[in-house]
């Protein structure tokens, strides 16, 4: 009874923690006092308390924060923090703008924004065993290989089964197309309607081949809407899935059942991250390449470094015309969390994972910082010119415009 009503406090009491310290102590101290709680109870209900001291240490860091904003903003943000945590499309369309913003004002409302999130995501996730709430999945592959039609099916059979998807397509050819992102739309035109799920395009400046720094921060807020499946998609042209690699649970590479030279632009080292490759489009005439392509694909993965100790890449078919493999690639991404899970191997991989985004954010703001410096800026097109031609070398160079940074610094 008493494991039962602590069970409920615990469940209930988590949007309200400040009152919730305060009754379990009321309740429990004078209990205790009786003899009427056993020690188990005051032993879970101590840690318990710990853990809410915690929360509330958190709360205060992003209370903290928040101090800086105006009433309006504290209104606004809480306002879409509801929203967001309660499931509205609108709110979490409304807290993606807000931390793609770069004005640096709505920079400092995202983070704040961000902080709370991730508080109530923490909490969740306590709640949940200390297990992730979502399973993140990269899906790459070159242009045409079939993602975007893919994502339609797949996303349909998970909404189906009663998964809440959320699609964050990088493109970074749409910035010189212009179109491809509304062409994902269209083709997309299913999943798009459904209410379980959620589309959104990722803006393609930023540093990474197209993967912005606010694709992480997407995927927070997705979860914190209730998403529990992330798929990450990008063209597998550039540098965007080695960053999307470091921001997922597992890593799909899909192919099109092609020759040799048109998977040349696929880099050896995007197919060494993958966790799965699965051949696309294996339907009609294109059968027996994929089929082909699949033993091709078998023997390379043997030759390739094991990157798990536990998971060994497989290599599928897939056909999102006829529908054929889907299911079974979604059994073996299962298989896949399933034995990350058990092994530690998913957490250990997200915590470090955590680390290398705040360098990567470290990385891109000090370099944006050096360029745009008055003692350095002016000075960059000349000396980058003076080493395009040889009459000074690149060694020489960044130490002159180092030791100018730092002498202003
Ligand atoms: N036969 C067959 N064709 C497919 C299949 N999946 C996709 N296609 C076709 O392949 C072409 C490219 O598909 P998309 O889904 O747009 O490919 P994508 O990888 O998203 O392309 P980008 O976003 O431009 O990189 C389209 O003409 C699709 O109709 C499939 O399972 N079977
Ligand atoms: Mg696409």
């Amino acid at each position: 009874m008493q494991g039962i009503t602590l069970c409920s406090i615990k469940t209930s009491a988590y949007p309200v923690c400040r009152y919730f310290n305060r009754t379990v102590v009321s309740l429990v101290k004078p209990a205790q006092s009786l003899g009427a709680v056993s020690e188990s109870c005051i032993w879970k209900t101590n840690s318990f308390l710990k853990l809410f001291r915690k929360r509330l240490c958190i709360s205060a860091v992003a209370h903290q924060d928040a101090d800086n904003l105006t009433e309006k903003e504290k209104r606004l943000l809480s306002n879409l923090y509801t929203g967001l945590i309660s499931g509205q499309r609108a709110c979490l369309a409304e807290a993606i703008t807000l931390v793609e913003s770069t004005h640096i004002r709505k920079r400092e409302m995202a983070q704040v924004l961000l902080q709370r999130v991730l508080s109530h995501h923490r909490e969740q996730e306590t709640l949940n065993s200390g297990e992730p709430l979502a399973f993140r999945v990269g899906l790459s592959g070159p242009p045409g290989a079939g993602k975007s039609t893919f994502i339609e099916f797949f996303g349909k059979t998970l909404t189906d089964e009663g998964h809440k998807v959320a699609v964050l397509a990088v493109d970074p050819s749409s910035s010189t197309s212009g179109g491809s992102l509304l062409g994902d739309k269209t083709r997309m035109t299913e999943l798009s309607r459904d209410m379980n799920a959620y589309i959104r395009p990722s803006p393609t400046r930023g540093t990474l081949g197209g993967v912005t720094r606010t694709t992480n921060e997407a995927i927070v807020l997705c979860e914190g809407s209730g998403y529990n499946i992330i798929l990450v998609e990008t063209v597998g042209v550039g540098q965007s899935e080695f960053a999307v690699a470091d921001m997922v649970d597992m890593f799909v590479l899909l192919l099109p059942p092609a020759g040799g030279d048109e998977l040349q632009g696929i880099k050896r080292g995007i197919v060494e991250m993958a966790d799965l490759v699965a051949i696309t489009k294996a339907d009609g005439d294109l059968l027996i390449p994929a089929r082909k392509i699949q033993t091709e694909y078998v023997s390379a993965l043997k030759l390739l470094r094991k990157r798990s100790r536990t998971w060994n890449p497989q290599v599928m078919r897939i056909s999102a015309k006829t529908g054929e493999g889907i299911q079974d690639l979604w059994k073996k991404m299962l298989e896949f969390q399933n034995s990350m899970l058990t092994s530690g191997e998913l957490i250990t991989k997200r915590r470090s994972q955590q680390r290398v985004w705040m360098w990567n954010l470290i990385q891109e703001n000090v370099l944006l910082h050096f360029r745009n410096h008055p003692a350095v800026k002016h000075q960059i097109p000349i000396l980058e010119e003076r080493v395009r031609t040889g009459t000074l070398s690149p060694g020489l160079a960044a130490d002159m415009l180092l030791n100018a940074f730092s002498k202003s610094s």
